[in-house]
């Protein structure tokens, strides 16, 4: 039986381009052939439980403004939230959700109380799967909103808070594998400082490679066949987040001996605020292999902060997309929208056409992205810039044979003197407008 929160409401339908009805997709076809996969199947779309369901509202200067029948910390509230929550998936027709524990379950107070409350939502959620075909694209513990993390969870001064949140983890990863899960996230809440001045950079370093590897231990040892992703993001809550972005994680994952083991799920929001932007966070993940999942959630460029906004910018999303295909596209990984409404977006219409609009977006910007790896000519103008490496010469100074003795031996006897070529920008600019 419905709740009726979203009233009588069936599933949103596409009515293609030139539909005028508040909600229905112009764009995302589910069924539509792209580069001769579905488009469902390529944007493996996911709702966010905590900002959908969880959220209400606040900002540093106000409390809440949403209201929700389902605000309250029992479990009968918890079931309502989780009821309105797959009318949410099924209306919009997203094939995956993602939730931490404690946006599902009410807060206990202990380690085995919300152990319990976890395990009989998962149940609930168990049977709401089975009846739908709602799947989880991943799971994830929230390590940053109680007060014990607020040092940190691995990387705390306190021992008893590393064991805490390892066993905490311990109990999501055991969820997100008995849902079923494809993927299981870390995003390292407050895994960072305040101050340098109270902290041990050294020490922590080693205590969030320990955690690290105690997750893809117990990921082998459940058999648990998903990926493990970190979520890079410079700051906030902290003023400096040891994941700082896709590079300084690739250089963690080394130095712990993680590289083979983790991917990473990167966030556009995130990326602007490390001074990047999301199509390159993307493509260096793409090229040194590590690249897992997408949250696709924008920030506001003014107030520089992570305001967690539904995407409504193609050109930016197109190219997000034309380096995930270029990656080998989203495999076990899919687009979370982890992003939240306007705080006086208080209807529950709202939520859906956020929703609906963000998948639209991306099923622009994913069409996009498909014509222009059809079309080869921005590849084909890449690979000729390089193509001096493909062959003789530049595969003689990349071989290792050669010293830089011998490359001025070289250089003196060709009488090398390179003349400088056009970077062409504006061409390759101009070359991409051709496809969004
Ligand atoms: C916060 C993060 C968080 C992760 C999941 O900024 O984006 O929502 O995606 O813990
Ligand atoms: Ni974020
Ligand atoms: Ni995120």
């Amino acid at each position: 039986m419905s709740t009726g929160f979203f009233g009588d409401i069936g599933r949103i339908p596409f009515e293609g381009a030139d539909s005028d009805a508040t909600l229905a997709f112009r764009h995302y076809d589910p069924d539509e052939l792209v580069l001769g996969k579905r488009l469902e199947d390529h944007l493996r779309f996911a709702a966010a439980y905590w900002h959908s369901l969880a959220w209400s509202g606040g900002d540093p200067f106000g409390g809440p403004t949403l209201e929700r029948p389902w605000f309250g910390d029992s479990m009968a509230d918890a079931k309502l939230k989780a009821d309105v929550a797959f009318e949410l998936f099924e209306a919009l027709g997203v094939p995956y959700f993602c939730f931490h524990d404690a946006d599902v379950r009410p807060e206990g107070g202990s380690f085995a109380e919300n152990t319990r409350n976890l395990e009989e939502m998962v149940d609930y959620f168990g049977q709401k799967m089975a009846s739908s075909s709602v799947k989880l694209l991943w799971g994830t513990a929230n390590l940053f909103s109680h007060r014990r993390f607020m040092a940190g969870a691995a990387t705390n001064p306190d021992p008893d808070v590393f064991a805490f949140s390892a066993a905490t983890i311990k109990t999501c990863m055991d969820a997100t594998h008995k849902l079923g899960g494809e993927n299981y996230v870390l995003w390292g809440g407050r895994e960072g400082y305040e101050s340098l001045l109270n902290t041990d950079l050294a020490r922590e370093d080693a205590q969030a490679g320990r955690m690290l590897n105690l997750v893809v231990e117990h990921k082998h040892k459940i058999g648990f066949k998903g990926a493990i992703l970190i979520e890079p993001k410079p700051q906030e809550p902290t003023k400096h987040q040891y994941d700082y972005d896709v590079a300084s994680v690739y250089g963690f994952l080394r130095r712990h001996g993680l590289e083979k083991e983790v991917q990473v799920n990167i966030e556009q929001g995130h990326a602007i605020l490390a001074g990047h932007s999301f199509e390159h966070e993307i493509a260096l993940a793409g090229a040194l292999d590590i690249f897992g999942s997408i949250d696709m959630n924008r920030n506001d460029y003014q107030s520089g902060w992570d305001t967690d906004q539904f995407p409504n910018n193609v050109p930016e999303v197109a190219l997000a997309y034309y380096y995930i295909l270029k990656a080998g596209g989203l495999t076990s990984g899919g687009t979370n929208f982890d992003a939240r409404l306007r705080r006086q977006s208080l209807d529950p219409a709202d939520l859906l056409a956020a929703h609906v609009g963000g998948m639209d977006i991306c099923a622009r910007g994913l069409k996009a992205a498909a014509r222009m790896i059809e079309d080869g000519a921005l590849e084909a103008a890449v690979a000729s810039r390089y193509s001096g490496w493909d062959d003789g010469r530049g595969q003689k100074l990349l071989s290792g044979d050669l010293s830089l003795d011998d490359i001025v031996a070289l250089v003196e006897e060709e009488d090398i003197n390179p003349a400088p070529r056009s970077g062409q920008q504006e061409i390759f600019e101009n070359l991409v407008n051709r496809y969004v």
